[in-house]
């Protein structure tokens, strides 16, 4: 069974989320979802409204998704390819190129984003309510 892996904060669980799930496991037989930790975010610059802990359980709960692990550090991307034998790192494509050193390890695709959805829009739709 082949499998592929990505990797994000999935705060406020939308439907672009879903679809990229959705549309990894058209070409693959296993996903696994490395889930940013809150820790991980700040360095990233993002505070998500959601807690790791249910940003997880959601994923989880998702019939696309086979097993979720966390997302500590940017450069965890290579060793989790290498231990858990993933055939396939895949991403939105807002993300394109910036991961193609993963080349030598695995295969590496870019999915279009969904378009007019994200978690910053619905933080910001929800505060004009
Ligand atoms: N995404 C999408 N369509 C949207 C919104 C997001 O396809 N409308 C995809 C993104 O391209 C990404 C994934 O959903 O592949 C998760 O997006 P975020 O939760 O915003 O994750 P991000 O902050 O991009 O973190 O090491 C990689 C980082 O953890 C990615």
């Amino acid at each position: 069974p082949t499998l592929a892996i990505t990797y994000g904060t999935f705060d406020l669980f939308h439907v672009g989320h879903v679809r990229l799930f959705r549309r990894i496991r058209e070409r693959f037989d296993r996903l696994i979802v490395a889930v940013s930790t809150d820790e991980f975010n700040a360095g990233k610059g993002k505070r998500s409204i959601v807690p790791f802990e249910d940003r997880c359980e959601v994923v989880s709960a998702c019939r696309h998704v086979t097993q979720v692990i966390p997302e500590t550090c940017w450069e965890q991307k290579a060793r989790d390819i290498a231990s858990l034998g993933v055939d396939a790192f895949v991403m939105g494509d807002d993300w394109q190129g910036h991961f193609d050193e993963l080349r030598s390890l695995c295969q590496v695709i870019y999915l279009p984003r969904t378009e007019g959805v994200s978690s910053s829009s619905l933080k910001s739709d929800t505060l004009r309510l």
